[in-house]
């Protein structure tokens, strides 16, 4: 007699199951694209721009061409007669793939050298002559569209200026009457800087063409191997069925292996002309100079108040540097992505939101990190302006917030810029965190602490993220809905294969997508293999970024786990010999109602489907599940932090970091709380130690990893995690909302504000990320906001 089986023992819903990917990664058995060797292999390295802006006068690549071991130089002019000198971005943008007539941002890619091993490739590029004529180069939005500002994009018809666009969302006139019956009016001005995920894997390629078969194969590390075949088909004008890309493992993707890079199109074009296979890897500073900036912001904007401290409007603008082409992976009807997600967790009734794009001499940027498309800046601002608001009203901060809040009746909930929210607990989430951080007790400990001239300081951060990219009536990427996949194939012996269109970098998918099958079919997760990357072999999906894999593919495994169970009841009822209607179902059996101690397993019905099924049954247990999700899954987070601040040198400590998050049914809590930790590190990173700059001619100051940290486990403070609030999605088939981003995108602020209420005596409204002592101490001995400047030029 069988019976229902325990879903944590099976790995199912709710389980810690260890990830299985771990064992090969920490034995060095993982199989990384640089691990990849190909029968004749070459090797290319990357010419890159020295200069942010110059016209090329001429490349010479005659001494390149000369040295021993070299098979191909590929340079911008060799690429345009096959016209593949520029290529699309996903944001209807032109990029240049290598450099034809201008280089326009520091590290662009100029040529290829094609040779036996990369040592000889890397010299060959050294003696490749380019001679540059020098242009001002443009390094902010400032300059961008000063009077006689030279035009970056001078390749493009119809683009007299470095506007790329303006785009705005939301009630102008509704928002200027909540200006006019305002109390009190808010305003804060800042610069959200250029950051970059830097995973420990660069970008890489290995581009395999076959003469005799036509196909080309690709090994790369993209988080999105269909969008690339099908980038590769409409670009080089490839038959779509004769390509295959194969993601293997991903040493960390965090959106940089979102784009299409440069580097990718010359290693399929150098195997094609050379039929052998290719392979380019980056280096750590072509990484770091060239590819996956994010952010790069300039948001100034103000808040309408009542003095009771309700909110009655916003009035944000952003300017977003772009860098040299607008290369941003996002929805496309939103051209600067989720920005209006802001203030999507408070219950406010009027927004205008105006956004202007730019270009400058810098890599193109944009790139999501870690990040639902901006949704970063959005929640970053947004808890700087909620903070500085309660300061200005002189209401405590955390009242303020609770006030606010969009109320747990309200869902779903229309925000002032249009999105619907599906679900939260937003008050109940604050309330955690205030007890876990012991709130009214730290304020008196710090007003006591002041007396002694010590600065203490509480910063309050709280998050909602739209996450789970989406439904196909608004979300689409060149036009390609953003739907994604599942493809299940139960073998007759219970063991089962799992395929999704999504692509894991770290995350865990192998483990937690084989919970959720476990958790619908009762089959035990370790019988279940889990696949992801391969176009050939996965069903079409739109991969994995801004947290959508399990919003979009996690409810399609859910969707197709049921279709296999649809299927399987039928087996129970010919293997039980009643009808489908006397047929029950518990965790991995079916029974017979009027007699629950017969029943079967579901790996009996398995056997069935290929040794015993009823007449005219197709056989086989296999199916697809595509799935086009209703809505976003809107998770919610509260991030406290407290601090001590060092007045004398700027140096500030964390004392205590508290996290609240809910992200609805959580399918394994490790994870879960694996993605917390990663993202509140990186969140540490952004406020208190990284810097990418460009000085006045454009040169990318911070391209090295004696500039740009990153935080170690001796830097990183520790955090304590909640997880006790949890409000399933009502539209998610398990109830999960996603997770991968939250403390990335809503930790900054509370690191910032927990410095900025430190120094709140000062009358410092802001200091722009990061915190490094030298402005903290600045902003305190000066007195002086350090907000938004733009670099000076050299003669400053
Ligand atoms: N999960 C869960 N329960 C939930 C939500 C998620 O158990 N309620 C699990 C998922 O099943 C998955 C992981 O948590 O194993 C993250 O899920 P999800 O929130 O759906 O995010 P994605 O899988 O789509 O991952 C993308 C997200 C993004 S966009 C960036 S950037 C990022 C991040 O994940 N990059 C990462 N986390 C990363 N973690 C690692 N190790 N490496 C990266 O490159
Ligand atoms: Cu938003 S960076 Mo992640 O989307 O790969």
């Amino acid at each position: 007699m069988s019976q229902a089986l325990d879903e944590i023992k099976i790995g199912g819903l709710g389980a810690s199951r260890k990830r299985v990917e771990d064992d090969r990664f920490i034995r060095g058995r993982g199989n990384y694209t640089d691990d990849i060797t190909l029968p004749g292999m070459l090797h290319m390295e990357i010419l890159r721009s020295p200069l942010a802006h110059a016209r090329i006068k001429s490349i010479d690549a005659s001494r390149a061409w000369n040295v021993p071991g070299v098979r191909l130089v590929l340079t911008g002019e060799m690429m345009a007669t096959r016209n593949l000198a520029w290529m699309p971005t996903l944001s209807y943008d032109t990029q240049a793939v290598l450099a034809t007539d201008k280089v326009r941002f520091q590290g662009q890619e100029v040529a290829c050298v094609i040779a036996d091993d990369p040592y000889i490739a890397k010299d060959a590029c050294e003696a490749i002559d380019v001679e540059y004529e020098p242009l001002p180069a443009i390094v902010n939005p400032v300059q961008a569209v000063a009077d006689g500002a030279p035009v970056i994009r001078d390749d493009k018809e119809n683009q007299p200026d470095n506007v790329i666009y303006n785009w705005e969302v939301g009630d102008k006139a509704g928002t200027d009457r909540a200006f006019e019956q305002a109390d009190v009016v808010s305003k804060l001005k800042l610069h959200y800087p250029r950051s970059h995920p830097s995973p420990i894997e660069c970008c890489g390629s290995i581009a395999d063409f076959n003469r005799a078969t036509s196909k080309l194969t690709v090994y790369m590390t993209t988080q999105a191997p269909h969008i690339i075949r099908a980038a590769v088909a409409m670009v080089a004008e490839l038959p779509e069925h004769l390509i295959r890309i194969v993601s293997p493992d991903i040493g960390g993707g965090f959106g940089n292996k979102v784009p299409v890079y440069p580097g990718y199109v010359c290693s399929i074009l150098a195997s094609i002309l050379l039929e052998r296979p290719v392979k380019w890897i980056e280096d750590k500073s072509g990484n770091l100079i060239s590819t996956g900036f994010a952010r790069d912001m300039y948001l100034d904007s103000e808040m309408a108040l009542r003095k009771d401290g309700k909110i009655l409007g916003v009035r944000i603008h952003a300017d977003a540097d772009h860098g040299a082409f607008f290369s941003d992976a996002q929805p496309s009807k939103f051209k600067i992505g989720l920005l209006h997600s802001a203030f999507a967790a408070y219950d406010i009734p009027a927004g205008h939101l105006t956004a202007r794009g730019t270009y400058s001499n810098k890599a193109p940027g944009g790139v999501a990190y870690r990040c639902s498309f901006r949704v970063t800046e959005a929640m970053f601002f947004q808890e700087r302006m909620m903070q500085a608001a309660a300061f200005d009203l002189g209401i405590d901060q955390a009242e303020f917030r609770r006030m606010n809040f969009v109320q747990d009746e309200q869902f779903p909930y229309r925000t002032a810029f249009g999105f619907l929210t599906d679900s939260g607990q937003y008050a109940k989430c604050l309330d955690v965190g205030l007890k876990a951080v012991g709130y009214e007790e730290f304020r008196q400990q710090q007003a006591a602490a002041r007396k002694r001239g010590k600065l203490l300081g509480l910063g309050i951060s709280t998050m909602t993220e739209p996450l789970g990219a989406g439904n196909s009536r608004e979300y689409d990427i060149l036009g390609i809905k953003m739907f994604d996949s599942a493809d299940l194939k139960v073998h007759m012996t219970g063991k089962a294969i799992l395929r999704t269109g999504t692509k894991s970098q770290g995350q865990g998918h192998e483990t937690t997508w084989a919970q959720i099958v476990a958790h619908e079919l009762g089959l035990p997760a370790e019988d279940v293999v889990v696949e992801e990357g391969d176009t050939d072999t996965a069903p079409f999906g739109m991969g994995t970024y801004a947290s959508r894999s399990t919003p979009v593919a996690g409810a399609a495994v859910a969707m197709v786990s049921r279709k296999i169970r649809a299927k399987a009841r039928k087996l129970a009822a010919h293997l039980l010999e009643v009808s489908e209607e006397d047929i029950e179902w518990e965790l991995g059996r079916f029974y017979i109602r009027s007699a629950p101690d017969r029943g079967v397993t579901i790996a009996e019905c398995a056997m069935a489907a290929y040794a015993n099924m009823p007449d005219g049954m197709e056989p086989g247990l296999e199916n697809t599940a595509y799935y086009d999700p209703p809505n976003l899954t809107w998770p919610f987070a509260v991030y406290i932090v407290t601090v001590e601040v060092d007045p004398e040198t700027g140096v500030w400590d964390v004392l205590n970091m508290v996290a609240v998050d809910d992200c609805g049914v959580r399918i394994n809590p490790m994870i879960v709380e694996g993605q917390i930790m990663g993202g509140l590190t990186e969140a540490y990173a952004m406020s208190s130690m990284q810097f990418i700059t460009f000085d006045a001619e454009g040169n990318c100051v911070g391209s090295n990893y004696m500039d740009y940290l990153l935080p170690t486990a001796w830097e990183t403070p520790g955090f304590e995690l909640h997880s006790e609030v949890v409000t399933p999605s009502p539209h998610h088939p398990i109830g999960a909302k996603g997770i991968g981003e939250c403390a990335a995108v809503g930790g900054p602020a509370a690191f910032v504000n927990a410095v900025m209420d430190a120094i709140s005596g000062t009358g410092v409204r802001n200091i722009d990320m990061p915190l490094l002592p030298d402005r903290v101490w600045e902003a305190i001995t000066y007195r002086r906001d350090i907000s938004g400047a733009p670099p000076v030029r050299a003669d400053d």
